[in-house]
């Protein structure tokens, strides 16, 4: 019987924790580039990630989103690669000190990885293949590289032995060195193959190249119906106020997407199904062949704080809803449309709301005079004036089901949050920012600039209040209609004040003369209000 030697144990625990991270590093990879092929969604750390975000209750995610804003999914992201590197590590060290533990460690993440994929929305049976084959070389690589770790430790410690003659020492510490010599040699070969693989995966994404290709060659249709232009009185142009249109790449992004759906017009449709007379199936085609109407219309997160700018405005090119869904033609008892997307996120919208003659709802494809941006929706997605996002602006739209708040659900009210989400009358303060310092100009005033927004009622005015003195009336930008947001200016007797800290709050009076509220309500379940009050000092 061959004795193997007890290995130098704490040298060689570090040893093989990084081992057993490169193999799980490789694996994954390996994973990802076995996904280009299979399906984006099928990769074991998106599949993994996405089944985290979609278990994760409301008030977490309220929470992620009040702590990191729009980089929650890098965080998520980031704890995920923290956690797995651990377990990849302790994988390591068992399998160095107790094999074959490590390896069924890691072969039984692999299988939890495979039930996921196979879970998530859109899969088939082969979302299971990356995170097999992927898994099943980290296996087998972790094997690999922990038995030539032991035998480099087991060289090490006949080294190092007590009694032994130096002749004896001398081949033993030969032996060490060639034998550290392979294990670094397998454990880099490994981390070098991991890091081409990633590489590859992101060049195989040829089908990701079909949907880029496809953008950058689309030009929108020319409108049959132009919005009407945007009044040289919309916007202020002060700094650090908000400007009346948003830049679609400074406009904030929401979603539960951890890689952004990259979809192909040519193979996208959208289909309009459930309780109606004709159901039917548009093409890409058939959109572009379809009138589109050009809306400026200002998008709103129910997950937005007071003060939040999980807020944006943008001309938005697109097909009336109203005239689709009178294709389809719904039954007198639905109520609802159910609008779903191609990575499983669903919104449940009033079915009347879709259908006002007086209201611009949209199957949109462009966004301030380009197509979507993808992180948007590219190619089509719904906007509907009034609601906030959750219940309405269904990017990567593919469905949209005709039917009763009864008999479905949608995605944020299974989570917890309101089954309808009006917009709710707002207004925020941008300049002077909060815990600022301002200098009263020469007529002893400073600037305090915001917008309001209550769409598709309109803002009518706004008011300003300086400490506890009485609200004062401020001056409002002009707009394109009450679907937007509304900019307002007004001229603080700074100098007046006098020097030190003052308090500033803003409200604002829809265009139904309802005043802003001042009860403080959180985001959850539909929204949250209270007036925006920031803190400035005078110099
Ligand atoms: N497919 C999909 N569409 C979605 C969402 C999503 O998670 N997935 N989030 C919704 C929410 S909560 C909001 S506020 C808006 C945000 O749109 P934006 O990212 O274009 O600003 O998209 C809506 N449409
Ligand atoms: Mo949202």
């Amino acid at each position: 019987m061959v004795v193997e030697p007890r290995p130098h144990r704490r040298l060689s625990r570090w040893w093989a924790a990084l081992a057993g991270v490169v193999a799980a590093g490789a694996g994954l990879a390996l994973g990802e580039l076995v996904a280009a092929w299979v399906a984006p969604g099928s990769s074991p750390v998106l599949a993994a990630g996405g089944a985290v975000v979609d278990s994760v209750p409301g008030w977490l995610k309220n929470l992620a989103v009040d702590w990191f804003g729009t980089h929650d999914k890098a965080v998520l992201l980031g704890t995920m690669g923290v956690v797995l590197a651990a377990g990849a590590a302790l994988a390591g060290v068992l399998e160095l000190r107790r094999p074959p533990w490590g390896a069924v460690l890691m072969g039984a993440v692999g299988v939890v990885g495979a039930v996921v994929a196979v879970g998530r929305p859109g899969a088939n049976a082969a979302w299971a293949t990356p995170s097999v084959v992927g898994i099943g070389a980290g296996v087998v690589l972790l094997r690999l590289v922990a038995r030539r770790l032991r035998v480099w430790s087991g060289a090490q410690v006949r080294a190092g032995a007590p009694g032994a003659d130096d002749e004896w020492r001398r081949a033993a510490e030969r032996d060490a060195t060639l034998d550290r010599r392979g294990f670094l040699l397998v454990t880099g070969l490994t981390a070098v193959g991991a890091v081409l693989a990633v590489v590859a995966s992101r060049a195989v994404g040829a089908g990701a190249r079909a949907v880029q290709t496809a953008r950058a060659a689309l030009r929108l249709p020319t409108p049959a119906k132009r919005a009407p232009a945007v009044p040289a009185g919309a916007d202020f142009h002060i700094d650090g106020l908000a400007s009346y249109i948003t830049p679609d790449d400074s406009f904030y992004r929401i979603d539960t997407a951890l890689r952004v759906p990259l979809v192909d017009p040519d193979t996208w449709s959208l289909r309009i199904t459930g309780l109606v007379d004709n159901p039917f199936t548009l093409t890409w085609a058939d959109l572009l062949a379809l009138p589109l109407e050009e809306h400026h219309l200002t998008l709103a997160c129910v997950s937005n704080f007071v003060g939040g700018d999980l807020i944006g405005n943008a001309l938005w090119l697109g097909y009336p809803l109203r005239s689709l869904l009178a294709r389809a033609k719904p039954h007198a008892d639905a109520d609802m449309v159910l609008s779903s997307s191609a990575d499983g996120f669903s919104a449940g919208t009033p079915l009347e709301v879709m259908l006002d003659p007086g209201r611009e709802s949209l199957l949109a494809i462009g966004m301030n005079g380009q197509p979507l941006p993808y992180e948007h929706g590219f190619p089509a997605r719904l906007v509907v004036p009034g609601l906030y996002g959750y219940v309405s602006a269904t990017k990567w739209v593919t469905e949209m089901k005709v039917t009763k708040f009864a008999d479905d659900i949608a995605y944020w009210t299974l989570r917890g949050w309101s089954e309808r989400g009006p917009v709710k009358l707002e207004s925020r303060i941008d300049v002077p920012s909060d815990g600022g310092v301002v200098t009263p100009g020469s007529d002893g005033t400073v600037v305090v600039a915001g917008i309001a927004w209550e769409q598709h009622t309109g803002i009518r005015g706004v008011e300003v209040q300086v400490d506890d003195a009485p609200w004062q009336p401020a001056t409002l930008a002009e707009t394109v209609g009450p679907d937007t947001w509304r900019q307002w200016r007004y001229a603080w007797d700074a100098k007046g004040s006098g020097t030190g800290q003052h308090t500033l709050r803003v409200r604002a009076t829809d265009a139904d003369g309802h005043v802003q509220t001042s009860d403080v309500e959180p985001p959850p379940p539909n929204g949250a209000t209270g007036w925006h009050t920031i803190q400035v000092a005078v110099k």
